[in-house]
Parts: structure tokens; C-alpha cells; sequence
């Protein structure tokens, strides 16, 4: 018995066909199934069509209300609405080609602790290939940031199946389109299984996905890291954010000399900035998982981790140039060393101190 979870928003003109080779596919396998469409409330005519289905067929449609349209939410509300353990998610556009779904739950029973996604990137999987070179090349990008966070090839697949109880749905946090690959991070699952599909390009209705998506994607990436890598993401977060701060407190060097300040006063007022926006960057960035503490004790404290941290990098540049032949030779390596010196001793009080040690997740 399974569930068969289909997230829609205006496909009216595709949910026929949809549910009719669903059932064909159903009746040859002898499965028996209930399909769910799980509707944003789209403004169209996709409930009388589901309700005349429903004559036909064991499919219905929820319309959850009073949050915003999302794909991802739309598919968890589905998993909680489902009458049977054993899910399928697949689109309703028909890229999803339904005669592979047999073939998937047999993939799934061989070990139901594994999660089980249809693949175009496995061997014998392929899509469409009148795809422009731009939509190509972005989603190879796309692929190919998500790797590391899965053992899956296609990532980013929509057309997977899976046993509920091995996901948490409270934990899930998903941002944007890619709710497969949040369960796949997320879910509890020993690892993944995958079925070769062709994808189809959708023919009939509208497409979604567009440059708002596309930043969501990197936004949902970004958390998916940090709670995958934790700690280790946190760290090259940090560095990144580090970067960025030199370059503030470079602009405000240059540009306070050019409103005609001293150069000592620019450099002694840059940190300022540079400071603020470390603090800021890694408050709602670096350490966004995190749990929130007040923004002005914050701040103070940040800065004192940082003036310390300056007598660190200070100090080692000191002793080592005053210590070793060597790094006096080369000053400019005893400064690196400084700054990296000073950058653990910051990234530690950053991490054990100023920022909560409580994870939100
Ligand atoms: N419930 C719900 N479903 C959505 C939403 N956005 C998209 N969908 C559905 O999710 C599935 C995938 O969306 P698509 O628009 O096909 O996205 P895509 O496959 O990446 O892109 P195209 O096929 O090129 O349009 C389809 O069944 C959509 O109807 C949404 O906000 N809410
Ligand atoms: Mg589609």
C-alpha cells in the first residue's frame, strides 16, 4: 500500500493525464495505492477536476491553507496526510515517467532503512536533450554543489520513495524547491538507492522555477552544510566572512583618507566598521543555526574577542621576529602566521562564547 504524493500548482491541464497513467502503471504491478495531490490552492480549476477523477480513481487533493506557497512544505504536508507508510513524491507535469515507480518500491523493500530516488545522473538515467546550454551549465552547477551533502547522484531530484517513519517531519526545514534532498540530509535514512529515469521537460502549463528559486536553492544549501559539516563548515564560513571584513576595513582605510582624515585616524576608526561587519555577517551567516542572543552584549562582546585577538596576532609576529632569524628574514610570514594565529584564537571564542552553543537544529 503506498501513498503517492504529487505537490501541484496550476497543473490542471496535467493531472488527468497524470492520474491515468499512474493507475495504468498501478494495475499492471497489482499495486494498490492512493494517490495525494497536495494543491497550493491555485487559482484554477484543479478540485472539480480531482473530485471528477475521484470517481475513477483513489486520488484526492488537500488545499492546506494559511502559509505561503511553497513546493517543499507542500510535500511535507502531504507525508502527514498520507494513509500508508510507504511514500512516493513524483512532479505532475509527467517528467516523471510512472512506469518506473514499480521498479522503485522494489528497490525500496530490497532494505527499507534506504531511501530510494529516481535518477537521470545513474547509469542508463537521461533527460531531455534539447536543453539550452545556459539551463544546462546551471544545473550541472547545481548538481554539483549539492554532492558532498548526499552519496546521490541527482540531488536535485523531485521523483523519489521512502519509508515515513524514518523521517522526523519536525525536523525538516527546507527552503525552496529541493525537499528531496532535504529528506535526504535531514531523514534518518542509511544511505540511498537509485533507479535510472528518463526525464521528460514538461509540456503542458507554466514553468516555476526561476532566479528567486535559484537563490533559495544556495540559501537552503548553505544550512544544509552547516548542519552537515557543522563545526568544519562553520570554521570556512568564518574565513569567508573574515575576507569580506578586510575588505570593509580596507574601503574605510582608503575612503576616510580621502575625505581628508590622517591616515593613524582612518586605520584606528576602519576597525569600527570592519568589526561590525564581521559581527553582523557571522550573527546571521556563519553561525545562523544557532540560537540568538541579544545583538548589543553581542556586539561588545565580538569586539573584545577581536582586540584580544589583535594582541595575539601582535604578540606572535612579535616573538617570532624578535625570536627566530628566520621569521625576521621574513617578516611578512611571521605576519601570516599572526593573523592566523589570532584568526583560531577568534574563531574559538566566536564559537565556544560570543555566539550561543546552542544548535537550532
Ligand atoms: N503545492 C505546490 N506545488 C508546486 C509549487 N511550485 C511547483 N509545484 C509543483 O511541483 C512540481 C515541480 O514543479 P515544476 O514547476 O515542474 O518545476 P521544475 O520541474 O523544476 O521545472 P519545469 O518542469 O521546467 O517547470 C510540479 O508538480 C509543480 O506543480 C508550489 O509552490 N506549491
Ligand atoms: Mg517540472
Amino acid at each position: 500500500m503506498i501513498t503517492i504524493v504529487v505537490p501541484t500548482y496550476r497543473e490542471a491541464g496535467n493531472v488527468a493525464n497524470l492520474v491515468s497513467a499512474v493507475d495504468v502503471v498501478m494495475k499492471k504491478a497489482q499495486l494498490e495505492y492512493e494517490m495525494l495531490v497536495v494543491d497550493d490552492n491555485s487559482p484554477d480549476d484543479i478540485v472539480e477536476i480531482v473530485a471528477g477523477l475521484a470517481n475513477s480513481f483513489p486520488v484526492r487533493i488537500i488545499q492546506p491553507d494559511g502559509r505561503p506557497r511553497d513546493l517543499s512544505l507542500s510535500v511535507i504536508d502531504g507525508v502527514r496526510e498520507a494513509e500508508f507508510e510507504t511514500i512516493v513524491v513524483m512532479d505532475a507535469d509527467s517528467s516523471h515517467p510512472a512506469e518506473i515507480i514499480p521498479e522503485m518500491l522494489r528497490t525500496l523493500d530490497k532494505d527499507r532503512s534506504r531511501f530510494t530516488v529516481g535518477s537521470r545522473y545513474t547509469s542508463g538515467g537521461g533527460f531531455d536533450r534539447d536543453w539550452s546550454l545556459w539551463r544546462f551549465v546551471n544545473s550541472s552547477i547545481a548538481t554539483m554543489l549539492a554532492r558532498p551533502l548526499t552519496e546521490c547522484t541527482d540531488p536535485m531530484s523531485g521523483f523519489f520513495a521512502f519509508d515515513r517513519n524514518r523521517v522526523d517531519l519536525d525536523k525538516m526545514r527546507p527552503i525552496g524547491y529541493k525537499i528531496g534532498l532535504e529528506l535526504m540530509v535531514r531523514g534518518e535514512f542509511s544511505g540511498v538507492n537509485e533507479v535510472a529515469i528518463q526525464f521528460k521537460d514538461r509540456t503542458i502549463g507554466m514553468s516555476k522555477m526561476n532566479f528567486a528559486q535559484q537563490w533559495k536553492y544556495l540559501r537552503h544549501l548553505r544550512r544544509l552544510y552547516l548542519y552537515r559539516f557543522k563545526g568544519w563548515a562553520e570554521l570556512v564560513h568564518y574565513g569567508a566572512v573574515g575576507a569580506s571584513g578586510f575588505i570593509v576595513d580596507v574601503v574605510f582605510y582608503y575612503l576616510l583618507q580621502f575625505l581628508g582624515l590622517e591616515h593613524q585616524i582612518a586605520r584606528a576608526i576602519s576597525f569600527w566598521p570592519a568589526v561590525s561587519w564581521n559581527w553582523a555577517l557571522n550573527r546571521v551567516a556563519t553561525f545562523s543555526e544557532r540560537q540568538r542572543r541579544p545583538k548589543a552584549k553581542q556586539w561588545f562582546e565580538f569586539v573584545i574577542t577581536c582586540l584580544i585577538g589583535f594582541s595575539v596576532n601582535w604578540g606572535i609576529y612579535f616573538a617570532l621576529t624578535s625570536n627566530v632569524p628566520f621569521f625576521d628574514s621574513y617578516r611578512f610570514l611571521a605576519l601570516v602566521v599572526g593573523i592566523g594565529g589570532a584568526s583560531l584564537f577568534n574563531f574559538t571564542a566566536a564559537t565556544l562564547f560570543v555566539y550561543s552553543e546552542k544548535r537550532v537544529n
